[in-house]
Order: structure tokens, then C-alpha cells, then sequence
């Protein structure tokens, strides 16, 4: 960044702190392009031989916020939250504050490695190329050293390697072959996988399997659309769509908070976790309600299921290793949204220390939704229909082969969706002639084996139901315990809701079975027809148990993927599952929630400030349809309100269609409406 921008910066900084700041900020957004440079400088002052893996904003500490809109103009610090690190695998976490330029916290914690960032990764393929090992290696695949410009990697975090832990970072390679460079490497992987030194920009290792796998002879299979129409022709019997807003959009932004059908909140983004929704309320006919402090996807990870070494190693952290945030796109060449789309930036730190943005990394629209409610009387076919609409927050981000786009959907009855969908394309592996995939894989073209594997999300929840003292219950659809022929149950059709209270942190942990929901409840205010707790229940449909097995490296390391659910006594600093350094952790002991809640088990969850982690995801055995591009495969968690509204929530919605009997009856027109 060039001095006179920074000069520049820091003038127009000088001038908001005098109070002349006409662009009120809200204390969550993100940190600016020159935020990010201040602290930046200030680290750099202290020390400047380091590189930067991450400056985000640090959010004010709950209660700091919560005094914050009580006192109206009180100054909140804004606060950088920098990961940095130096040679000889140093790693620094330090918290600048921006407005004084100063370090508040300066730590060098041991035994830890930082995020791998882009950077880090777009170098690998340069280096992979031009090692004499790899070409060794490529030649005994049959692919001459004039071609390794035809040999492509993707970059991977090692996961953990017993046999590297002097402290290196590392990164495994997977290796790809393009016969031409528009042609998928997919179709093409090679049998080994150099391990690459961040640091030292060198392959300090290659893994190269006992039995060896030629090169693929199948022809290429690609998905670009020049292909298809050579290939299978596209088809020409689609009709336009057009959806239009000729009045514009339903939502009002203020800075990143936006206002929509009841709902108000802000919305945030970083590097690691990509969008976060805080303080989301809903307006009850003038009473604006919480419902959630803070809701944010905070991790996941990938396990691959086969066995043989090295894949074992093939379980990435999506955000905690790489960032959900670093790897968002840019929506810029179009999101594939229809309608009135609204975009917001995301600005990050390159590894020299320059801020940069991602221009258009979130999507903000909405979109019809189909009917909202519906009845017609059949007596005399006088009839109501409402449709719904729905608002879109969204973001896609890549990690190497797989695109995972992000979908946080508020309707207009008071759910909130979180929709993920995964697509881009299988990581695979080599396969030898006559050689089987199964039972740990899939051959989903001729000569490629696609492991199968899983990809497990977890939910942050920050919940504050009517206020921040919640209780998290087990719900389970049971039938009653007495015998059929009893006199409670005498013809055996009984059945309830069991709700179980989660009382302690220890406790507070519970699994997926299809007849469980979990209600997060304010046990102090009551509905008042159903006398039910008002509360959001957790519906989630897609919940596969870890399938690596107790003990195992993944178990240790995404201890949070071990149950469905997780309550914690909410704590500022406890924001990431699987732990604040993720890359290269043994899982010995296991970071995150593992961790704290050893730390912490006693501690009530009922009735307190909780916060609630939920992992969801698939399981995935890839299967020739998903080959060369995989259809985009969509899977839900809803937050619904129950027992939280005295009725329907929505039923000021305007109709489309709506008669009464009378009017039926009498013949009057019928309502006509809606948008
Ligand atoms: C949270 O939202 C409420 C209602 O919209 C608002 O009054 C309050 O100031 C917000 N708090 C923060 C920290 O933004
Ligand atoms: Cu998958």
C-alpha cells in the first residue's frame, strides 16, 4: 500500500475519532481495507519480518456490545485480531487496537501452526513442476520432462504426518495430469504426493505407493459448455425466465444491517467463517424480539474413507485450515441469482501485509418462495392463498475441487434455514487396470476412483430466545411406556414429545436419532395458549454420524464432529470447534470443544447464556453422476419458532387470492393481491 493511501487513511481516521464521522459504523463490521493496514503497521512496527495469515475484526465482547446500545454513544475500541508469523515456524497472536495503534496482546504460542492462506497455496503447482523427484516420478508414469507443464496439483493441508513435526509447515500435493489444458485433471490423477515446505518452498518428501497406477488412458470428459456441444449437444428447449422487481427490492439496508418482513440484523463476514448474522430479531406486531445473538457456519471437515497410506491425511478443515472467507468468489461474473441482487465486499490481508477485497463476496436477494399458507373450504370453494417470499444471504466459496455455496434464508414465518449445497467435482484418485474401487471408493469414470467421504458442518448458535438465558432440550418423539390394553394407553395409539432439559456442559452433548429435534427454549417466559417455554427448535435432517472411529486421528482432531449436538456456557473467546490453530494439530489433546468442555463440565447450561454447536453434513459415496461436475446436492437446518408466537406469525402477509363463504355467497369480488 502506498504510503500517501496510508497517510490518507489515517487522517480520515483522526477525523471519525473527533467525533465528525457522518457514516455511522456499527461495532460488527468487518475491519476496512484501512483498519486492516493500521494494524498491519503497528504489528510490523514491533516486528517486520513476518507475514500475515489473518487480520480480522475481533467483535466486542457480548456484554461490551450489550452497553454499547444501552449508553447509546459509547466509543467501542475496534479491535484487530492478527495471526502472523515469521520463519523457523514463529507464530504470533497479537490484538491491535486500531484507533490507538497500539498492541494489546502480543503471544507466541509453541507447538502451533497458522491458517494456510491462498498465497500459500498458489504457489505449490510452480514448485511441484520444476522438482527433479516429481519429474522422476512423473516419468516413471509415462509423462516426459517436456510435458510437465501438463502436470497440475492441488494443494492440500497435510492434516497431521507423525513422521513431519519439526515444526515445518507443510502442505501434501495431489497430483493431476491435463493431456490439454482445458481438458478436467480429474480424469487424470497420479499415484504419488510430494509433501511441499511452506517455508523453504520445497518437496521435502514424496509418498509414492507400493503398487503403482498408470496414467489413465480414458478419453477426457469435461463439463464446459464448448465440450457438451461437441460432445452430446446442449439443449435448445429452454424458455426465458425473467424475474423482475420493477419497484425494487423489500429490504432496506443501514451499513450491514438490513431490515426485511420483521426481521432485523446484521451482517458480518471473515476470513474463517465466512457470513455471520448477529443480533437477528424478529418484530411481533411492534415488539421486537431476539432470537439469535449470533449464528455463523465455525467449521467443518472432510474425512476421506480410505485406508491406505497417506490418505488417511486427506481430512481438510475447510474453514479452519484455509478460511471460508479466503476461498469466497467473487459473485462478480454473476451468482446465478435472479432479480434485484445487492452485493457487500470482504476485505482480508495478503500475506506482505496489503489489505485487498473480494469484490461482491456476499449476495443479498430475494426470491419467491412458492405458497406460505393455503386452505379452501371444499363446501363452497371460497379459498385464501398466500405466496411466500424469502430473503438470501449467500456466499460460494472453493476449496480446491469442491465449491460449497452458502445459503442463510430468512422466511417470513420465523424460520431461519441455513441451506448448504455442494458441487465442483470429486477429489480422485488413481486406479489401476482391473484393479476394484470399492469398498472405500467409487470408479465414477473408467480408470478414476472417487473416495467416498463425508463433509461435516458445524453450526454456531448463539441463541437469545426473548433474552440470553436459554435452555437447550432434547426433543423425542416417543410412544408412551404403557402397554397396549392399560388403562392409560388402552389402545396402545399413544404417543408424545419427551423434552429433556441439557443441565451441565458435561451433559450437554447429544446424538442424532429420526425422531429428535432440539428445542432452544426461554424456560422464563411462557406461550401464552400453549404454556410451552417460548423457543427455536433445531430441525435437522441430515446429521450422519463421524464415521473415523473413536480414537482415530480425525476422531481427536474434529472432536466437534463427534455428536450432533453440543451445548456450552457461552464464552467471548470460544469461537472456533476444533480450535483457533487448526492446521497440522495432532488432536492429542483435542482442541475445542473437547477441551472446554473438560475444562468447564460442571457448569449449567440451563437456563444460562448458552451457546449451541450443531454438525451436519453427508456422507458421500460418489457415484457416476456426480462425475465430471457434480449436480449441485442441497441439504437444510432449520431454526423454527414453536411456541414462540401467539399463531401464525405471517398472517399479514397480503394474499393473492383470498373469499370468504358469504362472500361466495353473495357473489363479491375476492381479494386480489399480493406482490
Ligand atoms: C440489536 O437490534 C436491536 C433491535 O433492532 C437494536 O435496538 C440494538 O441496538 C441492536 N444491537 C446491536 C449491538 O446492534
Ligand atoms: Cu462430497
Amino acid at each position: 500500500m502506498a504510503l500517501e493511501r496510508l497517510q490518507d487513511t489515517l487522517g480520515q481516521l483522526a477525523g471519525k475519532v473527533g467525533g465528525l464521522t457522518t457514516q455511522t459504523r456499527h461495532p460488527l463490521d468487518p475491519l476496512t481495507e484501512d483498519e486492516i493496514a493500521i494494524a498491519v503497521s503497528v504489528v510490523k512496527e514491533r516486528k517486520s519480518d513476518v507475514i500475515f495469515n489473518a487480520v480480522t475484526l475481533l467483535e466486542p465482547k457480548k456484554a461490551d456490545l450489550r452497553t454499547w446500545v444501552e449508553s447509546g454513544d459509547a466509543e467501542l475500541p475496534r479491535m484487530a485480531d492478527v495471526i502472523a508469523s515469521s520463519k523457523g515456524n514463529k507464530i504470533y497472536d497479537v490484538l491491535v487496537d486500531i484507533k490507538a495503534k497500539a498492541v494489546v496482546r502480543w503471544e507466541e504460542p509453541k507447538d502451533v501452526y497458522p491458517g494456510i492462506t491462498m498465497e500459500d497455496l498458489m504457489v505449490v503447482e510452480e514448485i511441484v513442476r520444476k522438482d527433479p523427484k516429481v519429474i522422476e516420478q512423473c516419468g516413471i508414469l509415462g509423462i516426459p520432462p517436456t510435458d510437465m507443464h501438463k502436470v497440475y496439483c492441488d494443494p492440500w493441508t497435510i492434516g497431521y504426518d507423525e513422521r513431519f513435526t519439526d515444526g515445518s509447515r507443510l502442505q501434501q500435493a495431489l497430483m493431476y495430469y491435463r493431456p490439454n489444458v482445458d481438458d478436467l485433471q480429474y480424469t487424470y490423477p497420479l499415484d504419488f504426493c510430494p509433501i511441499y515446505n511452506i517455508e523453504t518452498q520445497e518437496i521435502i518428501h514424496i509418498d509414492v505407493p507400493e503398487k503403482r497406477r498408470p496414467l489413465n488412458k480414458a478419453p477426457p470428459t469435461n463439463y464446459d459448455a464448448e465440450s457438451i456441444q461437441k460432445e452430446i449437444g446442449l439443449r435448445d428447449d429452454l424458455k426465458p425466465i425473467h424475474i423482475t422487481q420493477p419497484e425494487g427490492v423489500s429490504f432496506k439496508l443501514d451499513g450491514r444491517t438490513i431490515d426485511w418482513q420483521k426481521w432485523n440484523f446484521h451482517i458480518g463476514f471473515n476470513y474463517r467463517e465466512g457470513i455471520v448474522l448477529s443480533n437477528v430479531t424478529f418484530n411481533d406486531r411492534g415488539n421486537v424480539r431476539p432470537v439469535f445473538w449470533r449464528i455463523s457456519l465455525a467449521e467443518m471437515v472432510v474425512p476421506y474413507g480410505n485406508p491406505d497410506h497417506p490418505h488417511h491425511r486427506k481430512h481438510a478443515f475447510d474453514l479452519g485450515e484455509y478460511g471460508a472467507g479466503y476461498m469466497t468468489n467473487p459473485l462478480a461474473m454473476g451468482c446465478d441469482c435472479k432479480g434485484a441482487i445487492h452485493y457487500l465486499d470482504a476485505s482480508f490481508v495478503r500475506k506482505n501485509g496489503e489489505p485487498y477485497t473480494i469484490k461482491n463476496a456476499i449476495c443479498i436477494h430475494e426470491e419467491d418462495d412458492g405458497i406460505l399458507f393455503k386452505h379452501t373450504d371444499f363446501r363452497d370453494e371460497s379459498s385464501t392463498t398466500t405466496r411466500a417470499r424469502k430473503l438470501i444471504i449467500s456466499q460460494i466459496f472453493t476449496a480446491g475441487n469442491y465449491e460449497y455455496c452458502i445459503y442463510w434464508i430468512m422466511h417470513q414465518d420465523g424460520v431461519i434455514q441455513l441451506e448448504v449445497k455442494l458441487t465442483g467435482i470429486l477429489s480422485t484418485y488413481a486406479l489401476a487396470p482391473g484393479e476394484s474401487a470399492a469398498p472405500y471408493g467409487t470408479e465414477v469414470y473408467p480408470g478414476v476412483n472417487a473416495h467416498h467421504h463425508q463433509h461435516l458442518f458445524c453450526l454456531r448458535l448463539d441463541p437469545s430466545i426473548d433474552g440470553h438465558a436459554n435452555t437447550v432440550f432434547e426433543v423425542d418423539a416417543v410412544a408412551s411406556d404403557a402397554p397396549v390394553g392399560s388403562r392409560e394407553n388402552r389402545y396402545g395409539n399413544a404417543f408424545m414429545a419427551r423434552k429433556t432439559p441439557l443441565q451441565t456442559m458435561a451433559a450437554g452433548i447429544s446424538d442424532y436419532n429420526p425422531s429428535r429435534t432440539w428445542d432452544i427454549a426461554n424456560t422464563n417466559k411462557l406461550n401464552p395458549h400453549s404454556g410451552n417455554p417460548v423457543s427455536y427448535k433445531l430441525v435437522s435432517r441430515e446429521v450422519p454420524g463421524l464415521m473415523p472411529k473413536e480414537g482415530s486421528l480425525v476422531w481427536n482432531r474434529a472432536g466437534f464432529a463427534r455428536h450432533a449436538v453440543h451445548v456450552t456456557r457461552h464464552a467471548d473467546e470460544q469461537q472456533f470447534p476444533a480450535g483457533r490453530h487448526v492446521p497440522q494439530h495432532s488432536g492429542e489433546p483435542s482442541q475445542g470443544l473437547p477441551a472446554w468442555i473438560a475444562a468447564n463440565g460442571p457448569a449449567s447450561i440451563a437456563n444460562e447464556d448458552i451457546v449451541v454447536w450443531h454438525t451436519f453434513g453427508v456422507t458421500h459415496f460418489p457415484s457416476p453422476e456426480d462425475y465430471p461436475i457434480m449436480p449441485a446436492e442441497p441439504m437444510s437446518v432449520l431454526l423454527r419458532p414453536r411456541n414462540f408466537f401467539a399463531q401464525n406469525p405471517c398472517l399479514d402477509v397480503p394474499p393473492s387470492y383470498s373469499s370468504t363463504p358469504s362472500g361466495v355467497r353473495e357473489g363479491r369480488r375476492a381479494f386480489r393481491g399480493g406482490a
